[in-house]
C-alpha cells in the first residue's frame, strides 16, 4: 500500500485509515498500535455517555462494510433498552464470499485497530462480553488476535474497571469450522452456541434476540475496524469523505486478471477506472470485460460500467448491491458461462441443506449451467434457467441462494448471447479469443 491514495479525478485522495499502518514493521504489537495513536478513541470514547458513541456513529452514517450496508449506528440503536438479559457484541470475520479478501488482511495487519473497535462498539452498547468470530480455516489470524487481545488485557483496554471508567469487558475470539453459511448473522450465532450452522428466521433480528436468546449486535470486522477512526477524528471528517449518502473511505478488494491485485483504501463512490489506474491496471494485452462490483453475490457490470461510482446508491441503481466492495474483473479470455457455472457450484456446494429452494434449487442450477458450457443445451433453456432462478430468489430462509440467484441474472442480463450459445451447439471455449488447440 501506499501512503496516500489518489482515488481518482473528482474525488479528494483520502490518507489511508484503516490501512495506514499496515507497511509497519511488526504492525501489529500493542507498541507500535499505541505510537500511532492507538486506542486514543476509546480515551476519548471513554469520556463520552455510552448513547453518544451510538449517536456518533450513527450521525456520522457509517454503513456496515459486510455487504448489506446497514447503518451500524442504526443497528446498535435496536438494542432494547429494559431488557433483563446481557447484551452481546458479536464481530462477524469469516469472511469467505468469493473474491473477499479485505478483513483477513486488516486482521493480520492491524487486529488492535479491530480490539479498540470491539471495546468502543461494546461500551456503546454496553456488551459485558464480546465475540470475535473468525472462519477456522486462517489459524495464523486466529492467533494473531488471540495475542492482540492478550496484549490489550494486559494494559488495561480489556477485562475490568477498564481506563477507571467502571466499565467491564471480557472479548473472546472464536474459531468457527470453515462453512460460507457461517457467515450470514443467524447462522453464525447458531454455530458460536456450538450448533450446527444454519439460518433462523428473522425478525426477530439478532439485536432484540440473537446470541442464547439475548440482544446481539453483529457487525462486519471492517465496520467495527472503522468505529476508532470515526470516534477519533469525529462525524465531519468522515462525511467530507465518499458520496452523499455512501459516506467515509472503505476497502475495495481487485482480484482476477489485474496486474496487482490486493487492498486498495479509498473513499466511497471510487470507480473501478481510479482503483485499476492506482494499481496498474488490468494485466499487459488485454481490456476488460466484466466485474463483480462485491463479490460474487453482486451482479455483474461490464467493462462500459469501469465509470460508475462505487457506492451503495448507484450500484442499486444499475442493478446490482456494493457487496463486500470485492471487484473481481475478468478480461476478454473468461467465459461468462464458465464463470458463473464456477460461482454457482460453489453457492451448492456451501448450501447448508436447511431449505427447499436453495438446496434443490442450486443443484438444478448447476446441472443446466454444464450442458449449457458444454453447449448441449437446448433451444429455450436460458428462459427455464432464468424460470428456476426467479423461483429460487426471495423464498429461501437466507441471502445465500439469493446470491446465486443474482449471479445468474446478471450475467444473463449482459451476456445472453453466451448463454443462447451453448444452447445452438456451440461450447463456452469455442466463443473465447484464442486457440485452444495451443494450450
Ligand atoms: C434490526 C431490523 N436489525 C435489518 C440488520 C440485520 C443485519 C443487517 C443487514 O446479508 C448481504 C447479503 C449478501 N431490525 C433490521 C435489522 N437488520 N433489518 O441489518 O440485513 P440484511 O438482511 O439486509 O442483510 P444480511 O442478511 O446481513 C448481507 C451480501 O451481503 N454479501 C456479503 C457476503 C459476505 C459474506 C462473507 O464474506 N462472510 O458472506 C455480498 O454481496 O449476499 O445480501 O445485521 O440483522 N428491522
Amino acid at each position: 500500500m501506499s501512503t496516500t491514495v489518489h482515488a481518482g479525478p473528482g474525488i479528494d485522495p483520502l490518507t489511508p485509515v484503516l490501512s495506514a499502518n499496515w507497511d509497519d514493521n511488526r504492525a501489529w504489537k500493542l507498541t507500535n498500535y499505541e505510537r500511532r495513536g492507538g486506542y486514543d478513541a476509546l480515551r476519548k470514547a471513554a469520556t463520552m455517555a455510552p448513547e453518544e458513541v451510538t449517536s456518533l456513529v450513527k450521525d456520522a452514517n457509517l454503513r456496515g462494510r459486510g455487504g448489506a450496508g446497514f447503518p451500524t449506528g442504526m443497528k446498535w440503536s435496536f438494542v432494547p433498552k429494559d431488557n433483563p438479559n446481557p447484551t452481546y457484541l458479536v464481530v462477524n470475520c469469516d469472511e469467505s464470499e468469493p473474491g473477499t479478501c479485505k478483513d483477513m488482511p486488516l486482521l493480520m495487519a492491524s487486529p488492535h485497530t479491530l480490539v479498540e473497535g470491539v471495546v468502543i462498539a461494546s461500551y456503546a452498547i454496553k456488551a459485558k462480553v464480546a465475540f470475535i468470530y473468525v472462519r477456522g480455516e486462517v489459524l495464523h489470524i486466529i492467533r494473531r488476535l488471540q495475542q492482540a487481545v492478550r496484549e490489550a488485557y494486559s494494559a488495561g483496554y480489556i477485562g475490568r474497571d477498564i481506563l477507571g471508567t467502571g466499565y467491564d469487558l471480557d472479548v473472546v475470539v472464536h474459531a468457527g469450522a470453515g462453512a460460507y453459511i457461517c457467515g450470514e448473522e443467524t447462522a453464525l450465532l447458531d454455530s458460536l452456541e456450538g450448533r450446527r450452522g444454519q439460518p433462523r428466521l428473522r425478525p426477530p433480528f439478532p439485536a432484540v434476540a440473537g446470541l442464547y436468546a439475548s440482544p446481539t449486535v453483529i457487525n462486519n470486522a471492517e465496520s467495527i475496524a472503522s468505529v476508532p477512526a470515526v470516534v477519533a477524528n469525529g462525524r465531519d471528517w468522515f462525511k467530507a469523505m465518499g458520496t452523499e449518502k455512501s459516506d467515509g473511505f472503505t476497502l475495495y478488494s481487485l482480484s482476477g486478471h489485474v496486474a496487482n491485485p490486493g487492498q486498495f483504501e479509498a473513499p466511497m463512490g471510487v470507480t473501478l477506472r481510479s482503483l485499476l489506474d492506482m494499481s496498474g491496471g488490468m494485466r499487459a494485452g488485454h481490456r476488460l470485460k466484466f466485474f463483480t462490483p462485491g463479490g460474487s453475490s453482486t451482479p455483474i457490470l461490464t467493462g462500459d460500467d469501469i465509470d460508475l461510482p462505487l457506492d451503495y446508491e448507484t450500484m442499486a441503481a444499475n442493478g446490482t448491491i456494493l457487496g463486500t466492495k470485492a471487484l473481481q474483473c475478468f478480461d476478454e479470455t473468461t467465459s461468462v458461462v464458465r464463470a458463473t457455472l464456477r460461482w454457482i457450484e460453489f453457492y451448492k456446494h456451501e448450501s447448508c441443506g436447511k431449505c427447499t429452494p436453495c438446496r434443490e434449487g442450486t443443484w438444478w442450477l448447476v446441472q443446466m449451467l454444464r450442458k449449457i458450457e458444454a453447449g448441449q443445451g437446448e433451444p429455450g433453456d436460458v428462459d427455464k434457467l432464468l424460470d428456476v432462478n426467479e423461483n429460487i430468489g426471495g423464498r429461501s430462509f437466507c441471502a445465500l441462494a439469493d446470491g446465486a440467484v443474482g449471479c445468474i441474472r446478471g450475467a444473463v442480463k449482459h451476456f445472453r448471447e453466451e448463454f443462447e450459445a451453448g444452447c445452438h451447439g456451440t461450447p463456452a471455449w469455442e466463443l473465447l479469443p484464442y486457440d485452444r488447440s495451443a494450450i
